[in-house]
C-alpha cells in the first residue's frame, strides 16, 4: 500500500522512518539533522557502533525519543549529472530500506525524498525514482508513505503518482 504525505517525517507515529544519511552515519543537515535532533543522544551513540554505510545500502537502529520505533538509515547517491549510476543506487536505497523494514516486522514505514536536498538530485527525477520504486514494491500488508516536506514538492509528487498510475 503506497501513499503520499506532506509534513515533517520526525513527527510520524509509524513503525519506521527512513533517514537520508551520509556514509558516516553520524548525523548531518537536512532530514538527517532533524531526525538526530528529535531522537536524541541515544541515536547518535548507536550510530557510532554501525561502522558507516555504503551508498545504496541501509542499516536499522532504534527510534529513541522519536514516535517511530525504528530508524532505517540509507545513503543516497550524490547527483553527478545522471551518468554515474545514480538512478540504480537511488532505487537500491528504497528497496534495501523496504527489505530492512520487512526484516524488522514493520507494518508502516515513512520515507523522505532521498538525495533531493544536499545531494543535488533533480526534483523530477528524484520523484520519479521514489514513486515508481515504492509504488511497485510496497508489500500489500505494509503502509509505505513518501513524505514531502513542502507544498510544492508535495504537489509535484501527486502529479508524478497520477502519471505513473495511468501508465
Ligand atoms: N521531514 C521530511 N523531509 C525533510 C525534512 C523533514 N523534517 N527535512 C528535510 N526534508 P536532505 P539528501 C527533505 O538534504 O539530499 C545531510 O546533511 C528535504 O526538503 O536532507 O539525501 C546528510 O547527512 C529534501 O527534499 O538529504 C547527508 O550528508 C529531502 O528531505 C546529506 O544531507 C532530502 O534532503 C544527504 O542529502
Amino acid at each position: 500500500m503506497f501513499e503520499l504525505y506532506k509534513g515533517d517525517i520526525t513527527e510520524l507515529k509509524v513503525d519506521a522512518i527512513v533517514n537520508a544519511a551520509n556514509r558516516m552515519l553520524l548525523g548531518g543537515g537536512g532530514v538527517d539533522g532533524a531526525i538526530h535532533r528529535a531522537a536524541g543522544r541515544g541515536l547518535y551513540e548507536e550510530c557510532k557502533t554501525l561502522g558507516g554505510c555504503e551508498t545504496g545500502e541501509a542499516k536499522t537502529t532504534g527510534g529513541y525519543q522519536l514516535p517511530a520505533k525504528y530508524v532505517i538509515h540509507t545513503v543516497g547517491p550524490v547527483w553527478h549529472g545522471g551518468g554515474y549510476g545514480e538512478r540504480e543506487l537511488l532505487t537500491r536505497c528504497y528497496l534495501n530500506s523496504l527489505k530492512e523494514g520487512v526484516a524488522h516486522g514493520v507494518k508502516s514505514i515513512a520515507f523522505p525524498l532521498i538525495s533531493s536536498g544536499a545531494y543535488g538530485y533533480p526534483l523530477a527525477e528524484a520523484l520519479e525514482a521514489a514513486v515508481r520504486t515504492l509504488k511497485d514494491n510496497a508489500p500489500e500488508d505494509m503502509r509505505v508513505i513518501l513524505v514531502l516536506y513542502d507544498e510544492k514538492t508535495y504537489m509535484a509528487a501527486r502529479e508524478t503518482l497520477a502519471r505513473l498510475t495511468r501508465e
